[in-house]
C-alpha cells in the first residue's frame, strides 16, 4: 500500500534530514508522527518514527545520568510562564535587553560577537516571570551549529534589529534563516506545528532616526507585531515585556486552598482556553482524576460560584479545587 505522504509531512521531513542536533531531531520526529496520515500504508514509517524517538530519548537519558560533558549548550530548560529566544545580527542589542530586564550576567560589548552561548534570564510582566534567552548573533554566512535547537524548543521568537543601523538588512537575514528552518509562520508552514510565534523588536531608538520602525514595517510586509525600545533609556521595555506575555498566549490563575486565602503572589500560568480540569492537571497531576468540585472567583462567575470541570478559565481567575 502506498504511503501517500502529504506535502506538509515532506516539508518537516526535509527539515529533519538537515537537522544538526538531537534536540531539533526530536521536535521534528514528534511533529512527523503527529501529522503523518494514519493508515496501513504508513504503519512501517510510524513504527520507524517511534523507534527513532525512543532511541534519542534513551540517548539523552543515558547522557543525563552519566553527567557526560557533551551537554548541549543550546538546550535551555524552560522556566516561568514561557521562553522567549532572541535572534539578531551581531551588535543589534540582544544582550542589552537581558541586561536591562533580568539579573542574568550577559556580555554587552561595543564590538560584534560578544555573545557565544545562550544565556537565560528572568524578566517580569506584573506577577508573571518570563524567561528571555540571549543568543549568539547570526549572520548571512554563519549560524552556530546547534543554535537552531534553542529556537525549536522556545515558545516565542523575538527578532531584534538595530534601528540606528540597517534594520532592513538585519531583518532580512533573520527572516531568511527563520523561514529556511520553518521556524516562523509563513505560507509554507500552514498545517505544520513546528513554527513559533514571532515579533520584531526595534532597538536603540534613542539614537535612531525617528520613523525608522514605520519604514521597516512597510518594507517588510509581513504580519508581525513591532515594538520600539531603547535598552539604554528604558523606553518601551514595559511594552516589550507586555508583548511577550500576550504572544505567549497564557493566562494566570491564582489557586485558593479550601478554607484559606488565595495565593496571590505566585499564579499558575496555563494556555488561554484551558478549563478547570486542565488546571487540576497542572496543579496536581496525580490527583486530577479525583477532582470532585471547584469554585471560582473572577470573570463570568459570581464570587465563589461552583463550576464544572469543563468551565473555561480567564486571566486572573481565582480557583478553589476540591479533591476526593
Ligand atoms: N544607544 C544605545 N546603544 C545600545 C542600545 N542597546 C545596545 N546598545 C549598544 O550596542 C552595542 C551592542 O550591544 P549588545 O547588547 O552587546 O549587542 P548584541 O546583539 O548582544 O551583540 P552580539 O552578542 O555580538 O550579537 C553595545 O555597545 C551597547 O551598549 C540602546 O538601546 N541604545
Ligand atoms: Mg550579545
Amino acid at each position: 500500500m502506498p504511503a501517500n505522504l502529504t506535502p506538509q509531512y515532506k516539508k518537516v521531513e526535509e527539515q529533519f534530514r538537515a537537522a544538526t542536533g538531537d534536540e531539533e531531531r526530536l521536535v521534528l520526529l514528534e511533529e512527523m508522527l503527529r501529522i503523518i496520515p494514519k493508515h496501513k500504508g504508513t504503519e512501517h514509517i510510524q513504527a520507524e518514527l517511534k523507534h527513532k524517538i525512543k532511541e534519542i530519548k534513551e540517548g539523552q537519558a543515558r547522557q543525563a545520568k552519566s553527567g557526560a560533558k557533551t551537554v548541549d549548550i543550546f538546550h535551555i530548560p524552560k522556566q516561568g510562564a514561557g521562553q522567549v529566544a532572541l535572534i539578531g545580527a551581531p551588535n543589534s542589542g540582544k544582550s542589552s535587553i537581558l541586561d536591562a530586564l533580568t539579573n542574568a550576567k550577559v556580555n554587552v560589548t561595543d564590538f560584534p560577537f560578544g555573545t557565544h552561548s545562550p544565556i537565560p534570564g528572568m524578566a517580569h510582566y506584573e506577577d508573571v516571570p518570563i524567561q528571555l534567552v540571549d543568543m549568539p548573533p547570526i549572520t548571512k554566512d554563519y549560524v552556530a551549529p546547534g543554535q537552531v535547537g534553542t529556537y525549536r524548543n522556545c515558545d516565542l521568537v523575538a527578532i531584534v534589529v538595530d534601528l540606528s543601523g540597517d534594520p532592513l538588512d538585519e531583518m532580512g537575514i533573520c527572516l531568511e534563516y527563520l523561514d529556511s528552518k520553518k521556524l516562523i509562520p509563513s505560507a509554507e508552514t500552514a498545517g505544520i506545528e513546528i513554527s513559533k510565534p514571532a515579533f520584531v523588536v526595534g532597538t536603540k531608538s534613542d539614537i535612531a532616526e525617528p520613523g525608522t520602525l514605520d519604514t521597516l514595517k512597510e518594507l517588510t510586509g509581513r504580519p508581525f507585531e513591532y515594538v520600539e525600545i531603547s535598552a539604554k533609556t528604558g523606553f518601551g521595555l514595559d511594552v516589550f515585556v507586555a508583548t511577550c506575555f500576550r504572544l505567549l498566549n497564557v493566562m494566570r490563575i491564582y489557586a485558593k486552598p479550601p478554607g484559606k486565602e488565595p495565593d496571590m503572589k505566585d499564579p499558575f500560568t496555563i494556555p488561554i482556553g484551558s478549563n478547570v480540569m486542565d488546571l487540576a492537571q497542572v496543579i496536581h497531576r496525580d490527583l486530577a482524576d479525583k477532582l470532585k468540585s471547584a469554585r471560582a472567583w473572577g470573570t463570568d462567575v459570581y464570587d465563589g460560584q461552583s463550576v464544572q470541570r469543563t468551565h473555561i478559565l480567564h486571566d486572573k481567575d481565582i480557583i478553589e479545587l476540591h479533591f476526593e
